[in-house]
């Protein structure tokens, strides 16, 4: 079957593993989470769990295609326009692209460090108050204003007494030139003035409204959100979701929400030991469409094939940015991590969150839209 978005792919007989790769499947932790989405238990699972027990055919000649790699020059002064337009048309074109070597290493480093100190202060207040203890896999359903749950063993941490020291290097992160252009011009429209575009956008004529810049005006800038996402040892495979919806579902539109993932741990170049069986994130390349997501999710061949063949499980780095349109298909893989020391209990590895897995995030979103989440902002977890 041809693909409907153009991206390379071998023939369906041509299956077979790449060094080093992983296989996925589902573990039980998954139905928890799928509680909250029916549709997915019905639609999207039955074919994913199918191929997920395969190898994947494409993995890495798609992955070279979404991974964007800076020159020597670019290292030593700063991305050029060239990487960064390149970057911007990956995410348009794939739904998801990483930029290698890109972040400042110590300071991803260091906002990994200080999210597992808060969220091993959040989990032990959770433990000791609401008799819950999230390290073994209990109740995925708390909440609080600083820390909610994605699913069992996998956390999301906001803020805490540790990262709300390092605020600078947050807006730092956050305001980095770089990240926001590619943000910029994925989330706009750019070809004004081409013949194609035929400028239609001279006819957005409401955005004089409310003081606003009208339709010659510049970009309104978006509007971001921090956090980090850390899967504990023990933590299955995550269902496959994508983070937003659509605005509009009759034409494919540009992303008014993308999301940027720093991998807080493990750095080959430095010597570190690279944590593999910590997982890292995979993705349906082509399905922040709607014509592809709506196929790999209807179930059946054709959709198990088009799934199969264009799931790519990227192995970043700390320094790598993980950048992904927020509507594409997406999960976690599951935190296999056993620690080395064959005298500790997998407990004490827990408590000393050695083996959990930060994800640092940064979303970024256009200024009309609002984000529907599931944080409780009645209850601090840290009074
Ligand atoms: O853990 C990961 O790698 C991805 C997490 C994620 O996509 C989510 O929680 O929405
Ligand atoms: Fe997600």
């Amino acid at each position: 079957m041809a693909d409907l978005f153009g991206s390379d792919t071998e023939s369906d007989d041509d299956l077979n593993v790449e060094t080093g790769g992983i296989v996925i499947y589902f573990s039980p932790s998954t139905s928890s989470y799928l509680s909250h989405y029916p549709h997915l238990s019905t639609s999207v699972n039955p074919t994913v769990s199918t191929y997920l027990s395969t190898p994947l055919s494409n993995d890495l000649a798609l992955t070279r295609s979404l991974t964007v790699s800076l020159t020597h020059y670019e290292i030593l002064n700063s991305p050029t326009l060239t990487t960064i337009i390149n970057c911007s048309n990956t995410i348009l074109a794939k739904g998801v692209c990483v930029l290698r070597g890109a972040a400042d290493k110590c300071l991803v480093k260091s906002l990994g460090d200080a999210a597992l100190k808060d969220l091993e202060i959040a989990l032990e207040n959770v433990r000791m108050y609401k008799n819950v203890d999230v390290t073994k896999g209990e109740d995925c359903s708390i909440g609080y204003k600083e820390l909610s749950m994605r699913e069992d063993y996998r956390c999301d941490i906001r803020t805490g007494p540790n990262l709300s020291h390092l605020h600078h290097s947050i807006t730092s992160l956050q305001n980095d030139p770089t990240v926001n252009t590619i943000m910029t011009l994925a989330c706009n429209s750019t070809d004004r003035g081409s013949r194609a575009s035929n400028n239609l956008h001279l006819g957005n004529y409401g955005l004089h409204n409310f003081n606003g810049p009208g339709p010659l005006g510049p970009f309104l800038p978006l509007k971001t959100s921090t956090g980090c996402v850390v899967s504990l040892p023990g933590c299955g495979g995550q269902a496959v979701h994508s983070d937003t919806a659509h605005v509009l579902d009759e034409v494919h539109n540009r992303p008014h929400y993308i999301n940027a993932f720093y991998n807080t741990s493990g750095s080959s170049s430095e010597g570190g030991r690279v944590d593999f069986e910590k997982g890292q994130t995979a993705f349906a390349v082509g399905s922040h469409r709607l014509e592809v997501c709506k196929v790999m999710t209807e179930g059946g061949d054709v959709g198990r094939r088009l799934m199969e063949r264009n799931v790519v499980r990227p192995h970043v780095e700390c320094g790598d940015i993980v950048m992904f349109d927020a509507r594409v298909l997406h999960w976690g893989t599951e935190n296999r991590w056993k620690g080395e020391d064959e005298n500790d209990t997998e407990d004490m590895n827990i408590k000393r969150n050695e083996g959990w897995r930060g994800i640092f995030y940064v979303n970024y979103w256009r200024e009309f839209f609002q984000d529907p989440k599931n944080w409780d902002e009645r209850e601090s977890v840290f009074d």
